[in-house]
Order: C-alpha cells, then structure tokens, then sequence
C-alpha cells in the first residue's frame, strides 16, 4: 500500500516554539583563547586514532569569535529559542575554584545579542566538556564531581540567571556514561563496566544538585536532556524481547526511572549481573536525582533494532556495561543519513507515545535536538539542495504532530543543528547544519532545508499571530 506524503510544512499546534541547536565544543573554537582550561575532548582528540583524521575542536566554526554573524543567521530564520551549551572549562578551567571572567563575559555577549535580537536563550550546562583536571581526579566515576558541578551551575545563574529562561542541566548522560566511559568512542575514551555504572550514578546526581543550584538562583524553567532509544525487537521471539528490555534498562531506564519514578530500575541485576552492586549509591541520592522540573527534553534522530546475542566477553568480572548480550540489526530498504542511521519517522511518534504511557508524571516535553545528515555536496554556485534533510525534517514533524494529537505535552523543537560543526569522533565530514560551513574560510552559506525551515517558521508564526487575534 503506498504510503501518503505528509503536507510540505505539517501544521503543528502554534503554543509551540521553534529553534535551533548547538553545543560548545562543537562550534565555539578559540580552544586556548581567553583563559579556557583543557577538557577531555581537548585531551582525547589529541590521542592518535581516536577521532577521524585527527581532527579537533580547536577552531571548529570559530563561533566563538563570530557570535553575532550567527546570531543574525538565527534571526533571519526566525526561530523562537536558541540551544546553545556553556563550556565548563571556559568558566572554571580546572573545574574547580574561582570563575574566569572572560568566560562568562562571552557568554554575556551571546546571551544579550540573542535577547537583542528577540531570540530566547535555552542554555545547557554541560554537553560533554568535562574540564580534563576533574578527570585527572577520577572525572565522573567519582562523586566529588557531582558537587563541582554543582558549584559551577551556581556561578553560571548568578551571571546569566536575570537573562536565561530555560535552563538543561545535562544532555545525553547515556552518552557521557556508557559511550565515553564503556564503548570508549567518545571521551575520556574508556571500556569499563564498574566505572561507567558509576559515572552513570554521579551524572544523574550532578543533575539533580544542579537542579538544587539552579532553584536556590530562582532562574526560570529546568530541566535535562536525554536521548532515549525506540528499541524494537528484530523478532517477536522471547529471547530477542528479553535483549530489548535489558537495552531498555541501559538506554532509558537508567535515566527515567530514577528522575520520574523515585526508584532505579528493577531489573539491573538481570542486566549486569555483579556489576550492579553500586555501593556508590548513598542513601538520599534519588531525593536530589528525583528534584522535580519544568521539562525534559528529547533528542531523538532514529530507531534501534535489536536481537538476542552472547556476550562478547564470557568472563562476567571483565565485561564492560554495555555488554548486555544484545546486537544490533540493520533495517533493511528505509534510507539511511551519512552517519548509517535509519530513517523511520513513525518511530518517533511511537517512542513520545510510549514514553508518555510508561511515566504518565513527566513533564512537559521540548525536543531538544533532530535532524539529519547528509552529503551535502554544494552545487556549481556553492548552493546546498538538501531535500534529503528537507523531507527529514518534514516527516519527523509530521511524525510530532501525531503523537502530540495522541496526548503527548510537547512544547517545543529544535533541528539540530544551526551549523554543520564538529561531530565528534567522525570529526567535521558529518553535516548537520542548515547552514554550510566552509572550513577553510570559516564562512556560512544557508543551505535549501535552512530556507524550508525559515518558510516554516514564517507560517507557523502567522497561524500563531491568526488565532491569538481570533
Ligand atoms: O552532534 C550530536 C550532539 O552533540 C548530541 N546529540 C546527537 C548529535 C548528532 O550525533
């Protein structure tokens, strides 16, 4: 049966808001500039083999220095909110101690040339840029970094508090946790089993201290980030359905359960048999993890098939904790973006369904990151025509608004990303961006789906401004 295309510009409900996203490391540059400290991205770049080509963040799109060009990009499109992460070595560069001015003083200037320019500021705390002292000290495996974290969340709403409104503590802890400290594809670059449970554990608690900062500021609205998976079993055999809940547990139990439920998931021991002794835990802890807030934000970009599998190391006492005994599937004829992910919009909807039936107490939903990468390959007149990532982010709206027709509390979206920039271990040739970036000039060239989403907002907005006169 032929499936019907979704409207070009899907009509959502217009209390929505609309932005775009970035995140320091990914865009900023001026890595030595201005008192920044090193942080373990700065450190695992460095390291032979680790990122593609052996590129860094160093200059990244030098957002840094071209803050208001960007800034004037974001006005053009005429987005609602803008995502953008602090970096913690720019404010504290051992992570500790006194703040560094000319950190904060540029995140003065960003925030007030959005503000200027009628664009709110949604700010992350942390997007992966751990400073590499922190580390050097036993970074999140310890809990000492959950209290640093906390002091540095206090200094960034003392300065920015009067003008920030939405506030995300972390984003993806399942990435900084289990990829940077169990697969070791991201920094610090580790496999562990023990250690990432426990970076896991000082996350979640990092989080909910900050959450205790940011409410002793009286900043507006918080909340976190995460990327929960749309698992879905490659058979309807028990097995490949128990692998799928054991995924379920890594992937999002994990996070939900104890923010939005009080309780760590119940089958832990099933999932990582000894490992799941966490004598790191304190009495108390879920009091802070379980902080209530304004919002949770979603970053989702595609679904996950899985089956049963043996582990690929028999020695339990050696396993690393993403070594649960699962394997991943391809899915077969849908289209796949440059980084090999599928692209299947209804999972969307049926992951903010599914989630909305599993923790019927969370709170409203803003989706924090989506979109797609392409090849992006400019034209004789440098012109992008990515229709690819156009019909992307077509479907997965359209997706949105099915399952906001269902019941689901969305309040907001944001593509990922403004720029192409620096995807971390595949290094900058995976482009996110509705705006091109040219890495060798450093100059920005808006590409078709930027102009897409500018006509969408532009619609979106005069239905907003249509039914607030109605
Ligand atoms: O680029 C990343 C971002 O930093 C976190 N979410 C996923 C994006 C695409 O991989």
């Amino acid at each position: 049966m032929a499936t019907s295309r979704p409207p070009h510009h899907p009509e959502l409900p217009t209390h929505l808001l609309f932005g775009t996203a970035t995140a320091a490391y990914q865009v900023e540059g001026a890595a030595q500039e201005d008192g920044r400290g090193p942080s373990i991205w700065d450190i695992y770049c460095r390291t032979p083999g680790r990122v593609a080509r052996g590129e860094t963040g160093d200059v990244a799109c030098d957002h840094y220095h071209r803050h208001a060009e960007d800034v004037a990009l974001l006005a053009d499109l005429g987005v609602d909110l803008y995502r953008f992460s602090v970096s913690w070595p720019r404010i504290q560069p051992t992570g500790r101690g006194r703040p560094n001015p000319e950190g904060l003083a540029f995140y003065d200037r960003l925030v007030d040339g959005l503000l200027a320019a009628g664009i709110d500021p949604v700010l992350t705390l942390y997007h992966w840029d751990l400073p590499q002292a922190l580390e050097d000290e036993g970074g999140w495996r310890v809990r000492d970094t959950a209290h640093r974290f906390g002091e540095y969340t206090a200094i960034v709403a003392e300065r920015l508090g009067d003008r920030v409104d939405r506030w995300i503590t972390l984003n993806e802890p399942f990435c900084s946790a289990f990829v940077g400290h169990a697969v070791g594809r991201h920094a610090p670059g580790t496999r562990e089993g023990r250690g990432a449970l426990a970076a896991a554990h000082h996350l979640l608690l990092a989080h909910g201290t900050a959450v205790g900062a940011l409410r002793a500021a009286d900043v507006g609205e918080v909340g976190i980030t995460l990327n929960p998976d749309h698992l879905v079993p490659a058979t309807g055999s028990e097995a490949d359905h128990a692998a799928v809940e054991r995924a379920r547990t890594l992937h999002n139990r994990t996070w939900f359960d104890p923010l939005f439920t009080g309780a760590y998931p119940d089958n832990e021991k099933e999932v990582w048999g000894e490992l799941a002794d966490a004598s790191f835990r304190v009495e108390g802890d879920l009091d802070t993890i379980g902080r209530p807030l304004d919002f949770l934000g979603v970053n989702f970009y595609r679904p996950i098939k899985l089956r049963d599998a043996p582990h690929t190391e028999p020695d339990p006492a050696r396993r690393t904790a993403v070594d649960i005994g699962v394997e991943q599937v391809p899915y077969e004829e849908v289209r796949h973006t440059t980084m090999g992910w599928p692209v299947v919009p209804e999972s969307f909807t049926e992951l903010l369904v599914d989630l909305d039936r599993r923790y019927p107490g969370l709170p409203p939903i803003l989706i924090t990151e989506n979109g797609s990468a392409e090849p992006d390959v400019p034209d004789a007149d440098g012109r992008v025509h990515d229709t690819d990532r156009v019909d992307y982010l077509r479907d997965h709206l359209a997706a949105l608004g099915r399952a906001i027709k269902a019941g689901v509390d969305v309040r907001g979206y944001f593509v990922w990303s403004l720029l192409d920039n620096f995807e971390w271990a595949f290094g900058y040739d995976r482009r996110f961006g509705l705006v091109r970036v040219d890495y060798d000039r450093l100059d920005r060239h808006p590409k078709d789906s930027f102009h897409w989403y500018r006509d969408y907002l532009t619609q979106h907005r005069s239905r907003r401004s249509r039914e607030a006169g109605a």
